[in-house]
C-alpha cells in the first residue's frame, strides 16, 4: 500500500515493532457492532491478555477522530466500546472517516488493510463476512473475501457466520485464490457450530506448519490472504440444527424491515442474540478468545 498516512501506535504497539516481537490485529467492528456494552469491552480486555500470555502483542484497530490507531490504550477501547455513531469502516468506508475526521471501527477488510500498512501478519477476529444468503438476488457479498485475496494477512476466524452462505462463500475464496485452513478439524467450522459439513479445502494442526505455509506464500509474492478456520471449543458450541431455528427467524425478520448493506450483519447479531437469550454471545466470546489463542501462536511461530 502506498501508504504516507501516520499510524498512531499505542506504547505496546510502538515497542513491540521496534523489537520485532510478534503482533496480533484485532478488529474493532465486533466491540462496536458485535457485541453489546459492556461485554464488548470485556471481551476485548480479555482478547488482548490472552495474546499477550501467548507471547505476542494485541493491535485494537480503529479511526478515531479521523487518526488511524493501531493499538488501543485501555481508556480509549472503553470510550470506543460505549460510544454511539461510529462508522462500521470496511474499504470503502476507511479513508472516508479518516478524512472527515470521524471515529470508525473496522471490519476484517478494514483491520487487514490497516495490519498490513502497520507490517503485521497476523489478525484474530470472530468471523468473516462472506456471500450472503439470497446474494443471487442481491448481490451482498463482504468486501472481507475480496480484501483476502489481495493483502497478505493471516486471518484466524471460527469461519464465516452461519447467516451466510457457507458454500457460496468458500467457493468465492477459491476463485479469488485465497487458501482456507481447517485447523484441527476436516470440516469448516460454522462460527456457533463446530461442523457446517462442508469439507475444508486444507487441514493443519500445528500453528508451526500455519507459519510455514504463510513464509512460503510470502516468499512468492503478491499472494494476498490465508484464511484459517479454528472450530469454537465443544463446551462453548450450539450445533448448528439448534442454532439454524435462530438464524432462519432472523434473515426473515432482517427482510421483513428490510435492512440492507452493512446494517444487516449488526442486525442479526443483535436479533440472534435476543432470539437464543444472550447464548449465541457466550459463543461468540468464547470463539473469539479461542481464535486470539491460536493466532498468538501463529505470530510466534512466524
Ligand atoms: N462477525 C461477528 N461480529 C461482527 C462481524 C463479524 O461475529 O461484528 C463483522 C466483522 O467486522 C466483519 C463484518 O468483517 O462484520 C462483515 O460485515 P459485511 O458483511 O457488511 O462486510
Ligand atoms: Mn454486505
Amino acid at each position: 500500500m502506498g501508504n504516507s498516512i501516520k499510524i498512531h501506535h499505542s506504547k505496546e504497539v510502538a515497542d513491540a515493532l521496534a523489537r520485532g516481537v510478534p503482533v496480533v490485529a484485532l478488529e474493532s467492528t465486533i466491540i462496536t457492532h458485535g457485541m453489546p456494552y459492556p461485554q464488548n469491552v470485556e471481551t476485548a480486555r480479555e482478547v488482548e491478555q490472552i495474546i499477550r500470555d501467548g507471547g505476542a502483542v494485541p493491535a485494537t484497530i480503529a479511526v478515531l477522530g479521523g487518526q488511524l490507531h493501531v493499538g488501543l490504550e485501555d481508556s480509549t477501547l472503553e470510550e470506543l466500546a460505549n460510544a454511539k455513531n461510529v462508522m462500521k469502516c470496511s474499504r470503502a468506508d476507511l479513508s472516508f472517516a479518516m478524512a472527515l475526521g470521524k471515529n470508525g471501527s473496522t471490519t476484517v477488510a478494514a483491520t487487514m488493510m490497516a495490519a498490513h500498512a502497520a507490517g503485521i501478519k497476523v489478525f484474530a477476529t470472530g468471523g468473516i463476512g462472506g456471500v450472503h444468503k439470497g446474494a443471487e438476488g442481491t448481490f451482498d457479498i463482504s468486501a472481507d473475501l475480496d480484501e483476502l485475496s489481495r493483502t497478505p494477512v493471516c486471518v484466524v476466524c471460527a469461519g464465516a457466520k452461519a447467516l451466510l452462505d457457507i458454500p457460496k462463500t468458500l467457493e468465492v475464496l477459491e476463485t479469488r485464490g485465497v487458501p482456507v485452513v481447517g485447523y484441527e478439524c476436516d470440516n469448516v467450522p460454522a462460527f456457533w457450530s463446530r461442523d457446517s459439513n462442508i469439507k475444508a479445502p486444507y487441514r493443519l494442526d500445528e500453528a508451526t506448519d500455519i507459519a510455514k505455509f504463510i513464509q512460503f506464500r510470502e516468499k512468492f509474492g503478491d499472494h494476498g490472504g490465508v484464511l484459517i478456520t479454528n472450530p469454537v471449543p465443544v463446551e462453548d458450541e450450539i450445533p448448528s440444527e439448534e442454532m439454524q431455528v435462530f438464524i432462519d427467524a432472523s434473515i426473515e425478520a432482517a427482510e421483513q424491515q428490510t435492512i440492507t448493506g452493512k446494517a444487516v450483519t449488526p442486525f442479526v447479531l443483535q436479533d440472534i442474540f435476543e432470539r437464543t437469550k444472550g447464548r449465541s454471545l457466550a459463543t461468540n466470546i468464547a470463539l473469539v478468545k479461542n481464535n486470539a489463542k491460536l493466532a498468538a501462536k501463529i505470530a510466534c511461530g512466524l
